[in-house]
């Protein structure tokens, strides 16, 4: 670590207040920049904490900058992790208010949920299987708090990987006998498809991010529990939204959801 605990706790504040006052902000590592991985995911703890200690709770986790698509918009080279609390989850058709966030855009994720709890080290995309439940389509909404969605990777770690809002519908499958490096998922903007890709995007198998997660938490001596929604990662590159616009993704054999966003 090289910040000190009091400007980590001072950052964490900070970059939660631009989330909760959504109100952007240049990349910490601007003023930081000695800044290392343990002091980002530091930060990223810190938040957490402040949310728990205000009522929220975890629902979830999530892997982020998971496909080439994705890194390459973002200009960055390996993926982040970060949490869901409660207050990011929107019901399957439901609204989200685009004056509570920054700049919001949209990805398409296959969400697994747990049936055992996943502890790394050692997981791989066959333990991961084994611990699903099943999987779900997922529109993830991110809104990252720098300005223009200008970071490098640790400040966007700190930032709770951009996390904002996210929705789940469709049909909860069973992972047997699916392919999930060859499913298809097209994500519609006002009716118009606006992104395609398949499974495979997200590091040849979106099961793969998961395992990274697990393995990243257990490096740090935690886990993801049984009955935990995880998300692997947009599949495509992130599409910018508006009020008024209606966003639907559809998953080979999965079903789908949606999502409309009002002022
Ligand atoms: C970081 C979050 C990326 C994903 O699925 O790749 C992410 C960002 O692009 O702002 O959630
Ligand atoms: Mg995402």
């Amino acid at each position: 670590m090289k910040l000190e605990r009091a400007t980590i706790l001072c950052l964490a504040e900070y970059l939660e207040n631009c989330e909760l006052n959504a109100q952007d902000t240049l990349k910490i590592t601007d003023d930081h920049p000695e800044m290392d991985w343990e002091d980002a995911y530091a930060i990223q703890d810190e938040i957490r904490r402040r949310k728990l200690v205000r009522g929220a709770r975890i629902v979830g986790y999530k892997a982020g900058l998971t496909s080439y698509a994705k890194m390459k918009q973002m200009s960055v080279d390996s993926p982040c992790f970060g949490f869901l609390v409660d207050y990011f989850s929107v019901v399957d058709g439901g609204e989200v208010k685009v004056s509570e966030l920054i700049h919001p855009k949209v990805e398409p994720e296959i969400a697994f949920v747990l049936k055992k709890p996943l502890k790394g080290p050692g997981c791989h995309i066959g333990s991961v299987l084994a611990a699903t439940d099943f999987v779900m389509p997922a529109i993830e909404v991110i809104d990252s708090r720098y300005r223009d969605f200008k970071f490098d990777l640790k400040s966007v770690i700190a930032d709770n990987c951009s996390s904002a809002r996210f929705v789940l519908g469709g049909s909860m499958t069973s992972v047997e006998g699916l392919d999930l490096r060859t499913l298809g998922v097209v994500l519609e903007k006002n009716g118009q498809p606006v992104a395609l890709g398949a499974g495979a995007a997200v590091l040849n198998h979106p099961a793969a991010a998961v395992a990274m997660l697990a393995n990243h938490l257990g490096a740090r001596g935690e886990e993801l529990p049984a009955g935990t929604v995880v998300l692997s990662g947009g599949i495509t590159e992130a599409v910018a939204v508006a009020p008024g616009d209606h966003v639907t993704l559809r998953v080979q054999n999965l079903g789908s959801t949606s999502i409309r966003f009002v002022e």
